[in-house]
Order: structure tokens, then sequence, then C-alpha cells
């Protein structure tokens, strides 16, 4: 049990990812200057940042990119103040690039036929999707959308733009299959396993930000390095899963004679924690599984709906090392297309028979000089949940007759080593990244977003704070997001302690 923290508002912390950080860093760099603990489950910070060591270089198992790395993301922000990020990245020129969430890298498109496809005919394709997925967002101050989702909408405009084409049957064919590949790709951006899943009408709410997407040299995990750092010295506990947080209580430190505490939580081990508030940070992966026998009393209703309704998927990475390169030097994206298939025929659902043909896109590492010849697949949906049960020789065995095919090489050689992700059964993440379900929209997200109690003139408010990606309406999926939620919610507690700290937006380092 926790030594008594003296009149200082008591705050908990769950969760040590860039929402719970940033939360714990503002807090304590506060004036009101509440006493935090922040409890994270694993053996490290980041969560769903997770630099790996690779060989003698940093792989990302977790997020891989800034997003719209300009001076309105935060995390932008404070990974250049921390100095993480090179000299190109920091150039204005990079901050004003607009590439709506689609940097444009030199790519080889390979079919399942063993060849190269004709740049022309892939960029006609990607032209139609990329056109048509803008006007999809349209649908945001337009309501009605016509259709439910993102891919039936995608769908029924590529039926109608195909069909008024004349030409060629082979080049209709294929332009399907390339277009079948745009959508395996977005399923990759989306978190999901079908543009299906995805609601069409709140599509337009995500919003990108303007700069070329960059990398950290040393690792992404550098950036909850630094604000772990930042933090009082012991407030930081690790190996500590939170298994119930109960609110609404008036509960006493054992053998103490002080005030009662509203909330209090225990962790998997048993212990107990007393205090005033609580920002939980878990991902909405944890909550679905657990809401129910998380928070006592249990969500209300609005807000249980909410975390059923949000989408969650799951995204993994492989990574595939090969002694030689198969791919141009110049080439920095290799996209696979199935011949056989279109996003207007029935897609394959045997997921032992055909999980590998969901993975279309690889990033080539770049510079080589620093990795050697590695590939990191981008792997969505269920076929990638199937793939974390498979062994990681199964996987590789599997992939190299994939790259054989698509390369025409049978005597290919297999790569040299696989490394790969495992988010939907990392058991307190439970998939990759929230995305807005058909059925719900931004309002669930705000939603899951407001304190406990619901009621505001509760004498004793704001016990249960949430903050993570999902409880971001418009960057919601982003490292930024999640780092905007945890300063949001540690704004929100500040301003009840001493109304003027509560829209400082200045990140303190
Ligand atoms: C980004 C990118 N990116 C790839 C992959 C993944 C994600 N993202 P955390 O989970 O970090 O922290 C919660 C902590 O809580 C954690 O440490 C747990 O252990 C702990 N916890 C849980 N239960 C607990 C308990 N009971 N007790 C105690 N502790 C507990 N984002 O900006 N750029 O390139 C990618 C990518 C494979 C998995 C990403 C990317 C998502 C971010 O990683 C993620 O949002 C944040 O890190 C989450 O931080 P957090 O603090 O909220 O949770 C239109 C439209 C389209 C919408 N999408 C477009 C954008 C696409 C997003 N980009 C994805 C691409 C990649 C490659």
């Amino acid at each position: 049990m926790e030594e008594a923290g003296g009149a200082r508002p008591r705050v908990l912390v769950v969760g040590a990812g860039l929402a719970g950080l940033g939360a714990a860093q503002r807090l304590c760099g506060s004036r009101a200057l509440p006493h935090v603990r922040l409890l994270e489950a694993t053996s490290r910070a980041g969560g769903r940042v997770c630099s790996q060591q690779y060989g003698s270089e940093v792989v990302e198992m977790g997020a891989h990119w800034i997003h719209g790395p300009s001076q309105a993301n935060p995390v932008f922000r404070l990974a250049s103040e921390y100095g993480l990020l090179p000299e190109e990245a920091l150039s204005e020129e990079n901050q004003q690039v607009e590439v709506d969430g689609h940097p444009n890298l030199p790519a080889v498109f390979y079919s399942s036929a063993g060849r190269v496809l004709s740049p022309e005919l892939v960029e006609e394709a990607q032209t139609l999707f990329a056109t048509l997925l803008d006007r999809s967002r349209e649908f945001l101050h337009a309501p009605p959308a016509p259709v439910p989702s993102v891919g039936e909408y995608l769908r029924t405009e590529i039926a109608r733009q195909l069909e008024q084409r004349r030409g060629d049957a082979d080049a209709k064919r294929l332009t399907l299959a390339v277009l079948n590949t745009c959508f395996k790709l977005e399923c990759c951006v989306s978190g999901t396993h079908s543009m299906d899943l995805v609601a069409l009408g709140p599509f337009g709410e995500y919003t990108m930000l303007p700069g070329l997407d960059c990398t950290f040299p040393g690792g992404y995990g550098g950036l909850p390095d630094c604000l772990l750092r930042s933090l009082p010295e012991g407030s930081v506990m690790f190996h500590k899963p939170v298994r119930a947080v109960r609110w609404g209580g008036s509960y006493q430190e054992e053998g103490h004679e002080g005030r009662p505490f509203p909330v209090q939580v225990e962790c998997e081990d048993g212990e107990r924690f007393l205090a005033d508030h609580v920002v939980v940070t878990v991902p909405l992966g944890f909550l679905k599984e657990h809401h129910e026998t998380f928070l006592h009393p249990p969500l209300p209703p609005r807000k249980a709906d909410a975390v059923r309704r949000l989408g969650f998927g799951t995204n993994n990475k492989i990574f595939l090392e090969f002694e030689q390169p198969f791919w141009p030097a110049d080439c920095q994206l290799i996209e696979a297309v199935w011949e056989d298939e279109s996003p207007l025929a029935e897609a394959e659902t045997d997921l032992q028979a055909g999980w590998f043909r969901k993975l279309v896109v690889f990033v080539v590492l770049q510079p080589p000089e620093r990795y050697g010849h590695v590939l990191c697949g981008f792997l969505a949906g269920k076929e990638s949940e199937y793939m974390e049960t498979l062994s990681d020789a199964e996987v590789l065995r599997v992939l190299t007759d994939v790259i054989r095919r698509l390369t025409g090489d049978p005597g290919l050689a297999p790569p040299k080593k696989v490394l790969r992700s495992q988010w939907h059964s990392a058991p307190y993440t439970r998939g990759s990244y929230s995305y807005v379900a058909v059925g719900s929209s931004g309002d669930d997200i705000d939603a899951l977003a407001q304190p406990l109690p619901e009621d505001a003139a509760d004498p004793r408010p704001l016990q249960v704070l949430f903050a993570g990606e999902a409880t971001h309406r418009t960057f919601y999926s982003t490292t930024h997001g999640a780092l905007l939620s945890g300063w949001r919610e540690a704004d929100r507690l500040l301003g009840l302690y001493d109304p003027s700290e509560s829209h400082q937006h200045k990140p303190r380092l």
C-alpha cells in the first residue's frame, strides 16, 4: 500500500504509452503539483511505439512514421525539441509537403504471374482509387452517405466507372487486380480487416497534417524514453497490470487516519492504490475485451456502446532480410498484385489457404548501407491474426514461395531472417489501432473520451479520465492523437485545481 499523499491531489495513470507518458509529464510539471504514479502492465514504456534491436540496427514493431511532421503535429515538435529527428525532416520544405497520407515512394509492382506490371497501368488504377478515396471523405458534411461503408462506396464507383470504359478485357482485368491491391493496402492504413467495415459518413473526419512522413533514425522509442526520463524517479511502476478500477467509492488507506479517496485501483498481483483521479490510457482492444470487469461500477451505456461500436483492427509487420536484393536499387516500395483477384468478386475466406495474399506491400528499409536488404511487409485483418498463430519457420516458408512466384524466379534464395509483430496476441493491446466502424461515428469517440462520473455537478468530479489514440476524434490511430489525448486529460484535470493551467498546450521538456 502506498504512503499517504497528504493534501496533494493523487493521480494514477494506467498505461505508459504516449498518451499515459504525455499525461504524466504534463501533470508532474504543473503548479498544482499532484502526486502522480504511472502503472504499466509490461516491462517497458512506449506501448505501441516499440523499437527493437535488429542486428546492429533498430526496427519498429509498432508505429513507423510521424504522419504529417509539421508544426501542428505535437509528436514532431516534441521529437524535434529532443533532437531525435534528422536535418531534412526539420526543413521547411519537408514540413510543407502535402501527401494526403500516401507518400509517393518509387515502387515496383510484381504480379502473381511472375512479371513486373507496367507503371502506366498501375498508375492509372492507383489514380482512380485515390480519387474515389478522396470522394469518400466528402460525405462528412453532406449526409446522408449513399451506402454504409467506404468499401461498398468504392466498389460501386469502380464498377460504374469500369463499365463505361471500352477496350481491352485483359487491361480491365489487370486494372481490377491492381485496385484489389489498393483495397488491401488501405486496410493496413485504416487498421481493419475490410474496408466494408469502415464507416463512410465519418471517414472524412480523420485529419491529415502537412509534412513528408518521416522516421526516427535512432528508433521511435527514443520519444517515450525521453518522456520517461523527464518523470520523477520512482513514479513509474512496470509489471503492474491493472485488473480493476473502482470509482465512486470511499476508500481509506489501511492503517492510516487520512482522508478517504474515491478511486481504488487493483493490480493483477493484488496490490491496491488509492487515488482522487485515474487516467485510463489502455488501448481500445483491451477495453473491448475487459471493460465489463475492468470498471466498477461498469461503464455507463453510452460509453459501453462506444467501446463495442468503434473498430479496433490488426495491422502487423513482417521483416524479411535477404542476402541480396531481388528488387532494383532505387526501389523503396514493393507491391504484390494477384492477377486472379478483383474487388468486385468474392474474397478468399480460407485463412490457411490464402492468408499470404493479403500481404501486398513491402517497404524497403532505408538506407541499405545501414539495414542491409530488409523488407518490412504490412499485413492487416484476420489474415494477420492468423499469421500470428504460425511459427517463424512456416511464415518464412510461405513467403519464400510467394516471392518466388511474384518474381518468377523459382530459385530465389529464401530470406535469411524473419521478424514479426503479433499485436493481436498482445494481451494488453489486442490489435493495432482504432477506426470508425460501420454503425459508429465521431460521437462515439467523444463518448469514449468523456470522464466519469458523467454528472459534471458531482462533488467529486473527474474520478476516471480516458485518453489514448482511440479517444481523439480527428487524429485517432496515430501517435500524435495519443499524445494530444494525454495532454487533453492532464489539462482537464489541472483545470479543476488551477483554471489558469487548463489550456496550456506547450510541451514541458
Ligand atoms: C503513427 C505510424 N503505425 C503500426 C503498428 C501499430 C501502430 N501506429 P499504447 O498502446 O501505446 O499504450 C497503452 C499502454 O497501456 C501500453 O503500454 C499497455 O501495455 C498498457 N496497458 C494496457 N492494459 C493495461 C493494464 N490493464 N494495466 C496497466 N497497463 C496497461 N501511428 O502515428 N504512425 O506509422 C503508425 C503503426 C503496427 C501497432 C501504429 C502508428 C499507431 C500508434 O502506435 C498508436 O496510435 C499509439 O502509439 C497509441 O498510443 P497510446 O498511448 O494510445 O496506446 C481515413 C483514415 C485512416 C485512419 N488511419 C490513418 C493513420 C494510420 C495509422 N498509421 C499506422 C501505420 C503505422 C505503420
